[in-house]
């Protein structure tokens, strides 16, 4: 619930330390070379602080490393896959768990199970490995986002929102048969960590009920999410951020979960279902994929790490220290006048590239260049997300978001308020020198995901 008594520092303390290596300009500039400019062809240990994701980068607490130590291995029916389901249960509401290694493991059953080829899937934004798994199951994604969220400057709080106009648009165009559900992602990734009001999600319960259309819910930040609705959308000011994530999952009819996000775990994510048809369809193509239904690619250790770490990741005072961390930063870089994506989001600062270097045009790459600058002024890892990352449509053009940002994502739990003050330190260093910063050249492309492993060289 809304404290408005003391800063948002963090509810707890360090019990062990991971030593970093601090590295000179000239290791920094080999390294970033010999990467191909790509911030993720890095060696980790190349990297001072690394904000290069959220994602299975949290400092898991003491519980859940006890949490490892109960572990039951068993290849069938272990007792941290009970307590994964109860917790789904009641934190979430959902019904039925399949477990699987990651977000993107459930992404492809889900959209083997419910898309056909011609179908097409409304969302709020695309995001990488989702709009993939869509493609490569013969279905279309449809942004459906509202305008606002591909102005960085507009200061609008529920930027995840979605426009029914658009979506209503799309089923008299299609037939609503074509649209297996709608995609809605809360705290939305591509967008900057943009919140979802609940008022626009209940209206949009209300429009796809009419239509009798699904909506599965990409609910990899949804306590995030929870946070900015507690401290934004009128009515929910008193209400616990664990009472609100669970109002917003009663909207939606099932869920893929990357666990390495919210739910404060290094490895691990799942699907869950209301329906048991679908559940049955989604739990016979586990095996096939990620391992058997009660574990889904996951060791037992795992799957009781991540049981212990939703409980923790809907509490009041975790949620508010680990946004208030990524305003922190986002405020010093805007007393800068450094151009980030407003309202800031809950897992990261986005710079906007295209304001940050308006000398380079979009296909010499801004944001990938400004990542590879930041890391070679101070050893900070960021990572690229606009042309590179949106890749090509099946056409071959590429898709020209309109967003082209560089993400300063905030591991949870793992960097201290002076890691953040070097952070801002280095993005104001490189904001002066901006016009001095030169794009870059794809040398490679891979044919999926391209971002994670392309290269580049620099243009003169
Ligand atoms: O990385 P996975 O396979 O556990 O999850 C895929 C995934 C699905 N949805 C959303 C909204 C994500 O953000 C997501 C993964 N995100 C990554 C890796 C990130 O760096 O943002």
């Amino acid at each position: 619930m809304k404290n408005t008594t003391r800063s948002w520092a963090e509810p707890y303390k360090m019990k062990m330390v991971e030593l970093l290596k601090m590295t000179t300009n000239a290791q920094r500039k080999k390294a970033l070379k010999d990467a191909g400019y790509n911030t993720f062809l890095l060696k980790s240990e190349d990297v001072y602080i690394d904000l290069l994701t959220d994602s299975g980068t949290a400092a898991m607490s003491d519980r859940q490393w006890a949490g490892m130590m109960m572990g039951d291995e068993a290849y069938a029916g272990s007792r941290n896959y009970y307590h994964l389901e109860e917790v789904v249960k009641n934190v979430y509401g959902y019904k039925y768990l399949i477990p699987t290694h990651q977000g993107r493991g459930a992404e492809n059953i889900l959209s083997q199970i419910m898309i056909k080829k011609g179908d097409i899937i409304p969302g709020n934004m695309y995001f990488t490995t989702t709009r993939l798994h869509q493609e490569l199951a013969g279905g279309k994604f449809e942004d459906i986002i509202i305008d606002e969220a591909h102005d960085p400057e507009n200061e609008f709080p529920f930027k995840g929102n979605v426009d029914l106009n658009k979506l209503e648009k799309i089923i008299k165009k299609n037939g609503a048969k074509k649209i297996p559900y709608v995609s809605i992602a809360t705290s939305v990734n591509m967008a900057g960590g943009q919140p979802i009001s609940m008022q626009n999600l209940k209206e949009l319960r209300k429009f796809t009920n009419k239509h009798h259309i699904k909506i599965i819910h990409d609910m990899t930040r949804v306590a995030e999410n929870a946070y900015f609705i507690q401290q934004k959308e009128n009515g929910y000011s008193n209400i616990s951020v664990k009472n609100i994530v669970k109002e917003i999952c009663s909207y939606t009819d099932g869920a893929t979960m990357s666990a390495k996000k919210d739910a404060l775990v290094n490895i691990g994510g799942f699907l869950t279902l209301n329906d048991w048809k679908l559940f049955e369809e989604a739990r016979n193509l586990v095996v096939v994929y990620e391992g058997l239904h009660t574990y889904g690619g996951l060791a037992g250790r795992d799957m009781e790490a991540m049981a212990i770490g939703i409980g923790e990741s809907v509490d009041d005072d975790h949620i508010r220290a680990r946004v208030g961390q990524v305003i922190y930063l986002g405020e010093k870089m805007m007393a800068h006048h450094i151009p980030i994506v407003k309202p800031i989001g809950g897992h990261g600062i986005f710079v906007d590239a295209k304001k940050f270097l308006p000398h380079l045009s979009q296909d010499q790459y801004p944001a990938q260049a400004l990542a590879a600058e930041i890391y070679l002024d101070s050893g900070v890892r960021t990572m690229e997300r606009g042309i590179v990352s949106a890749g090509r449509k099946s056409n071959g053009e590429n898709y020209n978001p309109k967003l082209e940002l560089v993400r300063f994502t905030i591991p949870r739990r793992v960097y201290t308020q002076a890691h953040m003050d070097v952070i801002a330190e280095s993005a104001c260093r490189v904001f002066d020198k901006r016009s001095k910063i030169t794009g870059l050249k794809m040398i490679y492309e891979p044919k999926y995901l391209r971002f994670f492993q392309a290269r580049f060289e620099k243009l003169k």
